[in-house]
């Protein structure tokens, strides 16, 4: 009851109308985090996609002001050395999703994310109604609100998104995470630490909620699950309170909003509390400029924060948010800026050896370019066609997958019996790299994760009828290094 309560708390302050100063500075923001700089953007969802690319789906927030009941659409936005952002506009918007009876600023389209699977890619978005109240339901007066997650699909992730879903049963609450795990299993996570497995479809749950133990009470939201050398990681944004002295931001007997996470060898737990992840927004930035007469930078802040975490090449990264720009771009840094004007910022996430997670170090000028010298794409496939039985593994001697291939790409033109197939590192036991589910013939596109640095690539049919086979026509790991262009 307690933990709805400062929720509720939580959710209420975000929801409130923010006045804020125009964005009449139009000199370039100088420092290169955050890393969009032409709108502001918020929430953003990392992931890399078939095309070797990084990318990233984002919450707008308004220039004009509003605050959280005007977020309205999602962009995309991609890069090939996670320095040089492209964005690729608008995929997405509430006039997608609204019925044309109730009020624009009633409803507002929050914390998304996005996946790719079998050729499709696949938008979650929370949609949160914040009926004013001047909108009765059931003619009870006062404020209601009430939110859940609904799912869209596209062929492309710079394509608008069409609904494929409204309202995905079972849930409610706001920020969605998708996740694929290396046997070949979609989760969906949301609001208050609940997570499900998803139908094939993508669009339903197959399993019931279930609540996560994290080992902690300071969940809030923004949930992210990720995974690193088979330990499961769940990172959240804290409770913080309302005991906000913004002239004392460091008091410690304050709740801090922050980035923490908890670990798991168990996807669904329990969990251990691990620790932050990130501090509050602004802390530790070093040779910040200072917000006059203070000893900070002029975004820091004691509300809001979010999380996103990806690997790129060998290296992992933290996805948030600021409000450096706002405070950029409305005074020069004079002033603390709005902190509903968040923008996205990356930096640079590391472990210790036994895998805690070490907090990030905000910082000013981003993370360095990456450069990727290998191809997009190597062939396994030797002969053609090339079959594979059920029981007996297909074995590619010494591959070097450099920094890493990110995707496997495979043609089945001739099918016996239905099996899953498995791909691993090394040994037929060896580390599991990603799973095709319930093959059949066609042209398939499969996730691979931790697959870099020279290795034999087992490739097994599951079945337990030993005359099923498969024949390939093309078996390829894909995205090593992005197509096409170079930023
Ligand atoms: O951006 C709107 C809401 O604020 C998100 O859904 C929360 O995670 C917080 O970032």
């Amino acid at each position: 009851m307690k933990i709805l309560k400062i929720i509720l708390i939580g959710l209420f302050f975000q929801t409130l109308i923010i006045a804020q100063k125009p964005n009449k500075n139009v000199k370039p923001y100088p420092y290169g985090n955050p890393v969009i700089t032409h709108m502001y953007t918020a929430d953003a969802s990392p992931r890399v996609l078939p095309d070797g690319r990084m990318w990233m789906v984002t919450s707008v927030d308004s220039d004009e002001g509003g605050g959280y009941p005007t977020m309205h659409k999602y962009h995309t936005f991609s890069t090939a050395d996670m320095k040089t952002w492209v964005d690729h506009g608008p995929i997405f918007n509430i006039d997608d999703i609204m019925p044309s009876t109730v009020q624009k600023q009633d409803w507002a389209l929050w914390a998304p994310d996005m996946i790719y699977r079998d050729g499709k890619y696949y938008l979650y978005y929370p949609v949160w109604i914040h009926h004013t109240d001047s909108v009765r339901t059931n003619g009870a007066p006062g404020r209601v609100v009430t939110s859940f997650i609904g799912v869209a699909v596209s062929d492309a992730p710079d394509k608008h998104f069409k609904v494929l879903n409204p309202k995905i049963e079972g849930t409610s609450g706001i920020d969605p995470a998708v996740f694929e795990d290396n046997d070949g299993t979609f989760y969906l996570l949301w609001g208050h630490e609940k997570i499900a497995k998803l139908k094939d479809n993508m669009m339903e749950l197959e399993t019931k909620a279930k609540e996560l133990d994290l080992g902690t009470d300071r969940f809030m939201e923004a949930i992210w699950l990720h995974k690193k050398n088979d330990k499961y990681y769940i990172s959240y944004h804290t409770k913080y309170g309302n005991k906000i002295d913004k002239d004392n931001p460091d008091d410690p007997n304050r709740d801090k909003s922050e980035i923490a996470y908890s670990y798991a060898d168990n996807i669904l737990g329990p969990y251990t509390y691990g620790g932050v992840v990130n501090y509050e927004l602004g802390v530790n930035v070093n040779n910040g400029p200072a917000l006059p007469g203070k000893s900070y930078v002029p975004w820091r802040l004691t509300q809001s924060n979010h999380v996103g975490i990806a690997e790129y090449h060998g290296q992992d990264y933290l996805f948030y948010h600021t409000s450096a720009l706002s405070s950029w771009r409305q005074d020069e840094f004079k002033n603390m800026g709005t902190w509903t004007q968040r923008s996205v910022c990356i930096d640079k996430l590391d472990y210790t050896k036994d895998g805690s997670i070490i907090p990030v170090n905000q910082t000013l000028e981003g993370v360095p370019s990456v450069k990727i010298n290998q191809p997009y794409a190597v062939s396994l496939k030797k002969e053609s066609p090339l079959n594979i039985e059920a029981g007996k593994p297909l074995v590619f001697k010494n591959i070097n997958l450099g920094t890493g291939y990110y995707f496997l790409e495979f043609n089945i033109s001739n099918i016996n019996g239905v099996g899953d197939l498995e791909f691993r590192l090394n040994s037929p036991t060896g580390k599991l790299i990603g799973t095709y589910k319930n093959v059949k013939k066609g042209h398939f596109i499969q996730a691979i994760r931790g697959a870099n640095g020279l290795n034999d690539i087992y490739v097994m049919l599951k079945n337990n009828n030993s005359n099923a086979f498969a024949t390939f026509n093309q078996l390829d790991l894909i995205a090593g290094a992005p197509k096409g262009k170079s930023n």
